[in-house]
């Protein structure tokens, strides 16, 4: 088996693990402590950002959640996941996939450094920043009005990588960002075999 991916619990490795599952691709997983900086300082041999998730495949190496799912679909397509240039929603597509950690962790980045890791240091900023993704919800919400997923009606990671922002959401206790349509399309999606599997992963000692 040659893809490896390292992961912590409920961390972004949830993107590229579920659309692994959602195409059937055989992959390796290694749970590591949080943050992996502090309580597995050697990681840092293997990804000399400390985070996660990171992917080996062979000589690949990759550091970021979103580009790993473009790259699975991409490599080890042909697959529903992907949109392809000559569909209709193909620039939706790429927006929703920039928009899901661009727009969406980015903040929410801020609120769980200085909610869980550092409390105390930055509340303001905590606080500021969540107020800032809820108001940046206001695409989604208002996109899934009238559509079942975010792109060419179907699964796509579009749907895999921004509806972590809101898994997200839920851990951090940002209860207004399960607005009545993100709440109904991340419903359906939650329930999801893949989705499943990428959080059964735990971290042991
Ligand atoms: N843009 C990267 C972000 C990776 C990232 O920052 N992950 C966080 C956890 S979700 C992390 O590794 N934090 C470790 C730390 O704070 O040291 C991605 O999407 O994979």
């Amino acid at each position: 088996m040659s893809i490896k991916i390292y992961n912590c619990d409920g961390s972004r490795g949830v993107r590229p693990i579920w659309t692994l599952e959602e195409m059937g691709v055989d992959y390796e997983v290694e749970m590591l402590p949080f943050p992996p900086r502090v309580f597995k300082p050697e990681y840092l041999e293997t990804n000399i950002l400390g985070t996660i998730p990171y992917l080996e495949d062979g000589d690949v190496r990759m550091t970021e959640s979103v580009g790993m799912c473009l790259y699975f679909v991409e490599k080890y397509g042909p697959t529903d996941l992907q949109v392809k240039p000559d569909e209709d929603d193909f620039a939706t597509y790429l927006n929703w996939l920039a928009h899901s950690d661009a727009t969406l962790t980015f903040p929410q980045t801020v609120v769980l450094r200085y909610t869980i890791q550092e409390p105390g240091v930055a509340d303001a900023a905590a606080e500021g920043y969540r107020r800032w993704f809820v108001a940046r919800l206001r695409l989604l919400e208002k996109t899934l009005e009238d559509r079942e997923y975010l792109c060419s009606n179907r699964l796509t990671i579009a749907d895999i990588c921004v509806s972590y922002a809101i898994h997200l959401a839920g851990s951090l206790g940002i209860e207004q960002a399960f607005k009545p349509n993100i709440k109904r399309w991340t419903d359906m999606l939650f329930e999801r075999e893949g989705y499943k599997k990428s959080l059964s992963y735990k971290y042991e000692e």
